[in-house]
């Protein structure tokens, strides 16, 4: 038996060993494909209703799982138990990923850490909310909203207890904006970690939440029946733990770490004895975009290079939407092949990625498209790397393929993230995207990142970059990127850009004059909306008097004409002398760091 005191109070807890200052929230979505289903077409809402995939219903609603149809029932037992089961095919997860994105935008609006775990789960960290919260609250009249586990059995001097009953009026409206505003009824699990929090999510389910104070967690832990449901603990360590007859987490909790250690490493050793008792520091790490964004298909067997290729075009179809509701513009693609080995009855998995032009994909008006040419360098890409991966001369068996853009355009940061301004480019894109998932009037973006496969080789050798082509013009960017606060921005580490005001009127101009030269290029000459415009005209005027001839290629001569004299000055130096600058001439992609400078005085840290 360890020394660790079992029904651990709040001053075992005090001692540093496992403090709970936090409150992090789980939320999970009822019965989630059904939902999505059931929100499309809400006649499905009166009905027993399945999702099903393959031979398989991969869940139910709720009205299904009175008759007893349960989550990975073959679909011919569920309609034994329920011969009335509406089924409704979910194989394809556009809607379901849609949903998910969009719940996952409501939640930010919080404007705390969301961490988003599968398909239906957050968590969010809403420690600081609470402090705030606490702030101007009377302490002893905040009440709890939802469920406990237990009620608290003694009184905390941290004040956990009031911290969490405001957790959990946070979780309550939460809920209640993902159900008016998207019609999803959800459980939340509330906690001071993630651990107990999304193992109490589900004890009053559906459509409800249940609040956990730190003194009963290690109680609560005991209850659990197999090792497994602990969440990061997967299979091998599950087997490893009954290999030393280590069943249920109350075998876990009363083993000594000095006996686990015999089986594991002393990190892992101490971390599963934390976890039998409720204990997880793990922090709520807030989720960007993806590294990545890809496709695979499985089947029994392709032996035929044609039959691959056709793979290859559905596969690429598909790709492309998730994509574009990503925004960025891909510059890497991976494919992935599943190899089959006949005689040794095994197979294996090989990747080949290379480059490839940004230019393949255009981005007008927000949305990002591949021309049908475009399509067809991507395919010919793929199928150069799938005749790198496949010796034709020979058979070859294969049992799934895939396809991944690997890497995406970035923004420049530092002293080089002025080009981003200056640029006909895509790279802002995520910028307005991120905005407009606060207005939830966003299409989605897709947060399921796809793991590296196992062999992935580089091939540079197939770069295809070409230069850029000129890009449609963005010209609400500057008006929009001002309402972006650090906090709206989903992934800080890859939009530093996002936490820079701008501050010069002189940019403000750049903004309106680009908005008025896009009304009057849509203007008819003759139309009497030409003469309100007289006054920034006759400033264009003066703006295209001013020329650009060393800029790169890349930069947009209209908002380079408006920059004030000084910045013109030094962005042409810069492009004269890249090496001294550190802005490149050829290439918006390079990063550099920066040095000051004046430009940057046009803008302020953002407050
Ligand atoms: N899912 C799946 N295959 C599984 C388990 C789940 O495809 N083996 C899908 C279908 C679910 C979704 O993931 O709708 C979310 O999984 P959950 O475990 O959260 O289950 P539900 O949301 O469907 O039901 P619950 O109300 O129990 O959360
Ligand atoms: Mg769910
Ligand atoms: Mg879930």
């Amino acid at each position: 038996m360890d020394d660790r005191n079992m029904e651990s109070g709040c001053s075992h807890y005090n001692d540093g060993e496992s403090e709970h200052s936090k409150c992090i929230i789980h939320v999970d979505v009822d019965c989630f494909y059904a939902q999505v289903e059931m929100v499309r077409n809400p006649e499905l809402r009166s009905v027993p209703l399945g999702i099903q995939q393959k031979n398989i219903v991969v869940t139910s609603n709720y009205e299904a799982r009175k008759y007893g149809v349960q989550k990975c029932m073959l679909i011919t037992d569920a309609l034994k138990v329920c011969p009335n089961l509406k089924l409704v095919n979910g194989e394809d997860l556009h809607n379901y990923r849609t949903a998910s994105n969009k719940i996952f935008a409501v939640l930010l609006c919080w404007k705390c850490p969301v961490e988003k775990l599968g398909m239906d789960e957050n968590y969010i960290d809403v420690t600081n909310l609470v402090q705030e919260k606490l702030k101007t609250t009377n302490n002893t009249s905040v009440t709890l909203t939802g469920h406990t586990y237990n009620e608290p059995s003694m009184d905390c001097q941290c004040g956990c207890h009031t911290r969490l009953r405001i957790a959990s009026q946070i979780a309550s409206e939460m809920r209640k904006k993902i159900y008016d505003e998207l019609g999803f009824t959800t459980c939340a699990g509330i906690a001071h970690n993630k651990l107990l929090a999304k193992l109490i999510c589900p004890l009053n389910k559906p459509n409800d939440q249940t609040t956990i104070y730190p003194e009963h967690g290690t109680s609560f832990m005991s209850t659990l029946p197999s090792v497994r449901s602990i969440p990061s603990i997967g299979s091998k360590t599950t087997e490893a733990l009954i290999s030393q007859k280590i069943i249920t987490v109350s075998d876990l909790q009363e083993v000594s770490v000095d006996v686990l250690k015999k089986h594991f490493s002393s990190d892992m050793a101490v971390r599963l004895k934390g976890l039998s008792l409720g204990e997880d520091n793990t922090p709520v790490k807030q989720t960007g975009k993806p590294q990545s964004i890809g496709l695979e298909d499985s089947f029994k067997i392709v032996s035929v290079k044609s039959e691959v290729e056709d793979k290859f075009t559905a596969l690429l179809q598909r790709l492309l939407v998730l994509v574009r509701e990503d925004g960025r513009i891909p510059v890497s693609l991976r494919v992935t092949l599943r190899k089959k080995d006949a005689k040794r009855l095994s197979s294996h998995r090989e990747s080949r990625q290379s480059q490839i032009s940004p230019s393949i994909f255009t981005l007008s008006n927000g949305t990002l498209t591949v021309t049908e040419a475009g399509q067809q360098k991507l395919m010919n890409i793929i199928m150069r790397l799938f005749n790198k991966l496949i010796d034709l001369s020979k058979p070859f068996h294969l049992t799934l393929v895939g396809l991944a853009f690997t890497k995406f355009q970035e923004r420049m940061t530092g002293r080089s993230s002025i080009v981003n301004y200056l640029m006909n480019d895509i790279s802002v894109q995520s910028v307005l995207n991120l905005q407009n998932e606060c207005d939830m009037s966003t299409t989605s973006m897709d947060y399921s990142a796809v793991s590296p496969s196992s062999s992935t080789t580089t091939d540079l050798s197939d770069a295809e970059v070409e230069p850029s082509p000129k890009k449609p013009k963005k010209v609400t960017w500057i008006a929009k990127r001002r309402c972006l606060s650090k906090e709206e921005v989903a992934s800080p580490s890859k939009l530093k850009v996002g936490e820079l005001r701008l501050n010069s009127k002189e940019l403000e101009k750049v903004s309106e004059l680009r908005l008025n030269s896009r009304d009057r290029s849509l203007t008819p000459r003759a139309s009497p909306a030409k003469d309100n415009l007289s006054d920034t005209s006759d400033t264009m005027k003066d703006c295209e008097e001013r020329n650009c001839d060393d800029c790169p290629s890349y930069v947009d001569k209209e908002v380079f004409s408006a920059l004030p004299d000084d910045m013109q000055k030094e962005l042409k130096a810069m492009w004269k002398n890249p090496s001294s600058s550190g802005v490149p001439r050829s290439s918006p992609r390079t990063t550099n760091k920066a040095k000051s400078n004046t430009i940057m005085k046009y803008f302020v840290p953002h407050k």
